[in-house]
């Protein structure tokens, strides 16, 4: 498998595969909101136009470039595509361009630690999974010192461009970035790449994040080996809590492509205002109704963002980020969770406060903790745990009292993240990463910077997708982080008005109690296109099928 999936020649867009690519120009671009405030922020990267690829006689340099490329924040599936796409359109440009990997993430940009990445490098990875080649991390481009810092090293590289794959949170910090150069007068361009596993980096213009296909087709077959098996033993409820910082995509996704009895979807429960015991009313609902049909198993997904959209625990982590923003370094020093627990309990509201006493002590610990981004870790908050032992204690309370008497309740928790983060990317990841990657290389032989790299029309077949450039200042909105407000990319949610989510919302209730569970199996490389390309089931819904020249 490994030697076959190293010879797989990615499917290019029939735009960009003759060479002859010209860039054209849209009107010029305004985010949807906080325009003064962003323009004034980016005063040299506001407003430039959206482009696209198409083909054409080229106005694109062929001069010979130098380009670094960095990974940054968590794994996702196609990495290794990105960079192979943007190594092979910059040689086919020109072979004397060089490309360099800055290593372990925005550090890597910062210290100037980087390495030139040969082709022999480059085919070791093709089509692999994981960021190892050049690896990761979540530090962040965003003090004064770190600005001069890459100036600095980009000089002495003389570096023409660079181009950061990452989330929103990245592409951000490439618009800084990009900003701060060009005030600079530098010539480094700065392009960024759209990478997150979660699926909430997409909008008008970005279709999908790279990722997120390949992880939630690999937490799909796990889940749907784990229905078969709860249907032959008969006597698990499964709980399974599925990667997803904030938004529900991969837990929506899975839920579409295996039909499980429960999938709590945050962005309902944050909109109805749902509290926690009131979710847990509901999932005991679904067991008792089950359990009296002769059926004590089951199988329910829980988002990993879920514990931020509750409305008691949200206010209680907006309230924690608020002190954390004014003493964090104080409430890291102290020495004890107690201390910490002290602190911090002595300056929330009497309602955050009584949630928080109410928590787990891991959990009250984690909700402590930020990333540089200033998110909470919510991979470490076992979500799935706090829901089984909730449950349990409501079955008993019912039982208590003659009530729930069918239900014999045996809960397993699961959680799946890290083992779909870098998997082998499907064909469609390969494809995808592989286009944004030769795509990237070409914003970069435009001269532009400020933009995050797109290809279009993805329901379609690889033939028709179209790619370009969104300027990310357009994308980008005002939002409080550690109680300062700043511009990052607006996170796309689950649209509880889109197709993806009102198509779950019309089956669940027949999910909830008939065995209606499939079985996607394993990722299929080889075998009829629709099954080998085809893209999730989010981006059907929401795009539509039979939009392509091949009917699909
Ligand atoms: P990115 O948004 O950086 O791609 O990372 C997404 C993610 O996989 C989340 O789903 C998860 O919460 C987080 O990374 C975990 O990362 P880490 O292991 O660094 O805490």
């Amino acid at each position: 498998m490994q030697q076959a999936r190293a010879v797989y020649a990615p499917k290019l867009p029939k735009a960009l595969r003759t060479g002859a690519v010209r860039v054209e120009l849209g009107a010029p671009s305004a985010p949807a909101t906080d325009q003064e405030a962003i323009r004034a922020l980016f005063p040299h990267t506001y407003g430039q136009p959206e482009v696209k690829l198409v083909e054409g006689d080229s106005t694109l340099t062929t001069a010979p470039l130098r380009v670094g490329v960095v990974l940054s924040g968590g794994q996702a599936p196609g990495g290794h595509n990105v960079i192979a796409g943007l190594f092979d359109a910059l040689k086919a440009a020109n072979p004397a361009s060089v490309l360099y990997g800055f290593l372990k993430g925005p550090i890597g940009v910062i210290e100037g630690k980087y390495q030139e990445l040969t082709a022999a490098l480059i085919d070791a990875y093709r089509n692999t999974g994981g960021f190892d080649m050049i690896m990761s991390g979540r530090d962040k481009i965003e003090k004064p010192e770190h600005l001069s810092a890459c100036l600095r090293n980009f000089e002495e590289m003389d570096l023409d461009g660079l181009v950061v794959v990452g989330g929103d949170d990245s592409n951000t910090n490439a618009a800084v970035l990009a900003e701060y150069l060009s005030a600079q007068g530098s010539k480094t361009r700065v392009i960024g790449v759209p990478k997150t596993i979660d699926g909430d980096m997409k909008n008008g213009q970005i279709e999908a994040s790279f990722g997120f296909d390949t992880a939630a087709k690999t937490y799909a077959e796990l889940i749907g080996n784990i229905c078969r098996d709860a249907q032959s033993a008969v006597k698990y409820w499964h709980f399974i809590r599925l990667m997803g910082r904030a938004a529900s995509h991969v837990a929506l996704e899975c839920a579409l492509q295996t039909q499980p009895n429960i999938c709590l979807i945050s962005e309902e429960i944050q909109e109805k205002g749902t509290t926690l015991e009131a979710i847990v009313d509901g999932i005991v609902e679904v067991i008792v109704r089950r359990a009296d049909a002769g059926k004590n198993y089951g199988i329910l997904l829980v988002p990993e963002g879920l514990p931020e959209f509750i409305s008691d625990i949200k206010a209680l982590i907006e309230e924690l980020s608020a002190i954390l923003g004014r003493d964090e370094e104080y409430v890291k020093d102290l020495g004890s969770h107690a201390e910490r627990f002290q602190y911090v309990s002595g300056r929330l509201t009497p309602t955050s406060s009584r949630v928080y006493s109410s928590l787990p002590v891991d959990i009250q610990a984690v909700l402590l903790r930020r990333d540089t981004h200033g998110n909470v870790p919510l991979s470490q908050v076992e979500t799935e745990r706090l829901l089984i032992d909730l449950v349990s204690d409501k079955i008993r309370l019912l039982q208590a009292h003659g009530q729930a008497k069918s239900v014999k309740f045996s809960p397993l928790g699961h959680f799946f993240g890290y083992e779909g983060r870098c998997a082998y990317p499907s064909n469609f990841d390969a494809d995808y990463c592989y286009s944004l990657g030769y795509a990237a290389a070409m914003l970069v032989r435009a001269g532009l910077t400020g933009y995050t790299v797109n290809v279009q029309r993805l329901v379609a077949c690889s033939d028709e997708w179209a790619a370009g450039g969104t300027p990310v200042t357009m994308m980008l909105n005002m939002e409080t982080r550690k109680g300062k407000s700043v511009p990052v990319i607006k996170k796309a949610l689950v649209d509880l008005d889109g197709e993806p989510f009102r198509y779950f919302a019309a089956h669940r209730d027949a999910w909830a109690i008939t065995d209606a569970y499939l079985f996607p199996g394993p990722i299929q490389y080889y075998g009829p296109t629709a099954v080998c390309d085809a893209p999730t089931k989010t981006l059907a819904l929401e795009k539509g099928a039979g939009t392509c020249c091949c009917g699909r």
